[in-house]
């Protein structure tokens, strides 16, 4: 076996968006590609001598042969060991607790979350670090320009490594340490939750639906929610994953997850319904003909959290991204602790979990987590929901109206507007932004715009400063309207658009979301002349 120094050249457009690199599965497989990125990854992280590194992925087309290139290249950069999720599986959550365990160097992550997968699909890589979390906007920038400046990299000629049965084997110098990817990450469960509560509201009928979609979450769900927990056989679902995660987008949302959806609003529906993502970092929550938005599970789950062991002696703090609704803000501040408002991803959480700030995250899409990990967790929700389940006894939407009516109801809907023309996008943005400073005080649409900028984020613990971070425009009445690109698309551009309406009269709660929101959709339609700009009608999807 010898290391072989190989000649490259910078490859553009190696910029890591919201969570990593993402790009067409077939970019990725160009030569030099993977290589090219991986090599900048660890130029920037200060090299990985006689570093551990954790690596799996979430089994999407590619993985496979990725990790091993992974592999050879981590043994000629001098590590010392990479703790490997056997098949090269790891969930995203899964992966960063096993670098928190492990105490390693930071670990490898190779997916596309929520993407779909496939050769004519999409691929991704990102790096986290010892904390377990993603890359924080310093060393992401540190990668960026590395990927910028690349000539050369490392890589060992070598066999492929067995992957497939769990032990310890060797590259090189290179110590290969293939693991169950499952069972770290079911044990801290049970040390956050109270399973055997949960194995007896399972054992008195309760019934459940888990959608895994194909994707990673599959064989943790079966091992957690059927053989641990004592769910039937049968409550998870589509729990094989599959490199093309069956041909679906494995994205937990009423659009994606249609089948789950209409299980629910059925009549055979089951009491609770679930389901996860690629990577099973996202959680759908439903129940019986209730369908929960990621913003009021957030403020569901802050509220009851304390009824869980783990958070039992209640939370220091919260956290929530910018779009994401104003819901879980009303109850901390009936708890009387921080809430923080960062930027879109989870990289931007990791510093205040580190500094002790906070013990709850989330994010609008689908992602909630807490300082048990440094990744958003979708089991982790969907186990905190059982558990919490567990000791009220009572239904799903019982526990939505309680929370609306002690709190308000947060009407809330993300429209977006895919495969946009990238220019035509930022046009809009630009157009936009060129408003803002006479926006406020303008009358549109029947609503009056009490403020309207721009978010950027000085982050309190490293200092960073991130800006561009969405366009914000409040009406009165307690209405939002947000406007950002997104940043893990890999053709053309995605506009969200992210619509709230905040109401305290409990005789409108029932209202149907869309009917709630109009006023404030048309708002922002008129204001951003968004169907003109990107030539569609309607949103592509409505989450
Ligand atoms: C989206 C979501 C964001 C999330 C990110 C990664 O980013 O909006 O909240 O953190 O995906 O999630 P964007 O830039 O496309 O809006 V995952 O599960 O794809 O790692
Ligand atoms: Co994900």
């Amino acid at each position: 076996m010898t290391i072989e120094l190989v000649t490259t050249t910078p490859i553009e457009g190696q910029k890591p968006g919201t969570s990593g690199l993402r790009k067409k599965t077939k970019v990725f497989e160009g030569r030099h590609y993977l290589e090219n990125y991986v090599q900048a990854t660890f130029n920037g992280i200060g090299g990985v001598e006689g570093k551990t590194l954790v690596v799996g992925g979430d089994g999407r087309y590619f993985n496979d042969a990725a990790i091993q290139v992974i592999l050879r290249m981590a043994a000629a950069n001098g590590a010392a060991c990479c703790v490997v999720g056997q098949g090269g599986l790891l969930s995203t959550p899964a992966a960063s607790h096993l670098i928190r365990k492990r105490g390693a160097d930071g670990g490898l992550i190779l997916s596309a979350s929520h993407n779909p997968g496939g050769p004519d699909a999409d691929f991704g890589l990102k790096y986290n670090g010892s904390n377990g979390g993603p890359a924080t906007q310093i060393v992401t920038d540190k990668i960026y320009e590395r990927t910028k400046s690349i000539l050369e990299y490392r890589i060992q000629t070598a066999d492929d490594v067995d992957l497939s049965t769990v032990g310890v084997t060797r590259l090189g110098n290179l110590v290969v340490e293939v693991v169950d990817p499952v069972s770290d990450y079911a044990e801290l469960m049970s040390h956050l939750f109270d399973f055997p509560k949960i194995r007896s509201l399972f054992s008195s009928g309760f019934t459940m639906r888990f959608d895994a979609m194909h994707a990673v979450t599959g064989p943790y769900a079966i091992k957690i929610l059927e053989e641990i927990l004592g769910a039937p056989k049968g409550t998870v679902i589509n729990g094989q994953p599959a490199p093309d995660f069956g041909g679906g987008h494995p994205d937990p949302n009423p659009t994606w997850a249609k089948g789950l959806m209409d299980e629910m609003h059925s009549d055979h529906s089951p009491d609770f319904g679930a389901a996860s993502d690629g990577d099973g970092d996202r959680n759908m929550i439903v129940g019986r003909g209730a369908y929960v938005t990621p913003s009021d599970s957030l403020a569901l789950l802050a509220a009851k959290a304390h009824l869980a062991p783990a958070y039992a002696n209640g939370l220091v703090g919260i956290a929530r991204s910018m779009p994401t609704s104003g819901a879980v803000d009303r109850v901390a501040e009936k708890l009387g602790i921080e809430c923080h408002e960062t930027p879109t991803g989870w990289k931007y959480f990791g510093n205040l979990l580190d500094a002790g700030k906070v013990t709850l995250c989330g994010e609008e899409s689908a992602g909630t987590g807490s300082d048990h990990v440094r990744e958003k967790d979708g089991l982790w929700a969907v186990l905190l929901w059982l558990n919490i389940l567990a000791e009220t006894r009572v239904s799903v939407s019982e526990l939505m109206d309680d929370l609306w009516r002690d709190f308000g109801r947060c009407f809330y809907s993300r429209h977006d507007y895919e495969d946009v023309n990238a220019e035509q996008a930022n046009a809009m943005m630009e157009a936009l932004r060129a408003q803002l400073p006479e926006m406020t005080g303008r009358k549109i649409n029947g609503l009056d715009v009490i403020y309207a900028d721009e978010f950027a984020y000085d982050d309190p613990v490293d200092g960073s400063h991130s800006s561009g971070q969405g366009i914000r425009i409040g009406f009165s009445g307690g209405g939002r309207a947000v406007f950002r690109l997104s940043g893990t698309g890999t053709v053309g551009a995605t506009i969200r658009l992210y619509l709230e309406r905040f109401e305290t009269d409990a005789a409108l709660f029932d209202m149907a979301v869309e009917d709630a929101l109009s006023p404030i959709t048309g708002a922002a339609l008129a204001l951003s002349d968004l169907h003109k700009f990107t030539n569609k009608i309607a949103p592509d999807v409505i989450t």
